[in-house]
């Protein structure tokens, strides 16, 4: 094997002594000419502390679980190639079984956050035609960003979605202008001026201002630390890096029709969020308030939904989402 490329990645897990990282590299199998990435979870030093180096393919003291996923790709020359996207290029055509298969072994290691709406309309739901006071700078691969929005799910609210992947052009300034430092999730709520680091604090807050005195629902805040990396490794750092043809800013933000926990939508945030295209993110988890304006816009209660107010299109279907979105919002197009 020849290993092309190695990338530090998403801290998946941290407490003032230890440290958790997602280490990727990619290479081609000259034998079998397939393309590789393989995820590692990584143990480090702590927060602050000293990234952990990759030790190579053979020797790993540290590692703690890893994946492989080939792809039947040709090879190319790797020292031409552009820098990679995490888990490979997002706008090429996909193995849709392989896709679907982790997106909802994902989804079932998820359950069952994320899924329903664990209390009745709260102040700040909104309906789909009124815009969202909350603004979520997150990315779609961090489990921690994972948990607030199963939360948003629970809770039936929508909010405005600002994607910061690795590698970000806009939106981590922004969170550094905001908040002062690059930590995900960061929650802005325009309604009462919270702005608010740390996806317990804020967990807890949605679930004061919002829940109408509900609790988060039993193990959502514990969860994190058992399962919530699961999604993160079995997509591959789908929806972690900056796509390197990304850059096109539209003029109004896209509207997704999603719940965290559905398979399909997974794959459609973790595009938007390659892209860095901000959406508004209309939650319609089971028994939400949302879902007779979604009936009435698609004519169906499937998710996804996509809206791209900037040229007309609308889809639910997650394969023709995807061409569409690394098509119209690539440089060069
Ligand atoms: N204790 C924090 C941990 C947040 C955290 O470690 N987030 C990681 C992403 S998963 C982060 O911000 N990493 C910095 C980066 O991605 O640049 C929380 O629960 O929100």
């Amino acid at each position: 094997m020849v290993v092309a490329q190695v990338d530090r990645d998403v801290c998946v897990r941290s407490s003032p002594t230890a440290a958790f990282f997602l280490v990727s590299r990619r290479g081609v199998d000259e034998a079998t000419n397939h393309s590789w990435i393989a995820l590692e979870h990584v143990r480090g030093g702590g927060l602050g502390g000293p990234f952990p180096e990759p030790d190579g393919l053979t020797a790993r003291p540290h590692v703690w679980a890893q994946q492989a996923v080939c792809a039947n790709r040709p090879k190319r020359p790797i020292q031409n190639s552009p820098p990679p996207t995490t888990g490979g290029d997002p706008s090429q055509e996909r193995n849709d079984v392989v896709e679907v298969t982790t997106s909802s072994i994902s989804s079932l290691a998820r359950l069952p956050w994320g899924s329903k709406v664990a209390t009745s309309s709260g102040e700040n739901t909104g309906s789909a035609t009124s815009a969202p006071t909350l603004q979520l700078y997150e990315f779609e691969a961090c489990p921690f960003c994972r948990r607030v929005r199963e939360a948003m799910t629970e809770l039936d609210l929508s909010a405005e979605v600002y994607p910061c992947p690795k590698g970000s052009r806009r939106h981590r300034e922004m969170v550094k202008k905001i908040g002062g430092k690059e930590q995900f999730p960061l929650l802005v709520d325009a309604s009462t001026g919270v702005t608010m680091y740390e996806s317990g604090d804020i967990v807890n807050y949605l679930f004061r201002q919002y829940g109408q005195g509900r609790s988060p629902s039993s193990g959502l805040l514990e969860s994190t630390i058992f399962t919530g990396w699961v999604p993160t490794l079995l997509r591959a750092g789908r929806g972690m890096t900056l796509w390197n043809k990304a850059g096109v800013v539209p003029a109004e933000k896209l509207e997704l029709f999603s719940y965290e926990n559905n398979s399909y939508a997974r794959i459609v945030r973790e595009a938007l969020c390659e892209l860095e295209l901000p959406y508004v993110l209309q939650n319609v988890g089971e028994g939400s308030s949302k879902m007779d304006a979604l009936l009435r816009i698609s004519g169906s209660e499937q998710v996804p939904y996509l809206i791209d107010l900037n040229t007309g299109f609308q889809s639910g279907d997650y394969k023709k989402i995807l061409s569409y979105l690394f098509q119209q919002y690539s440089i060069g197009s």
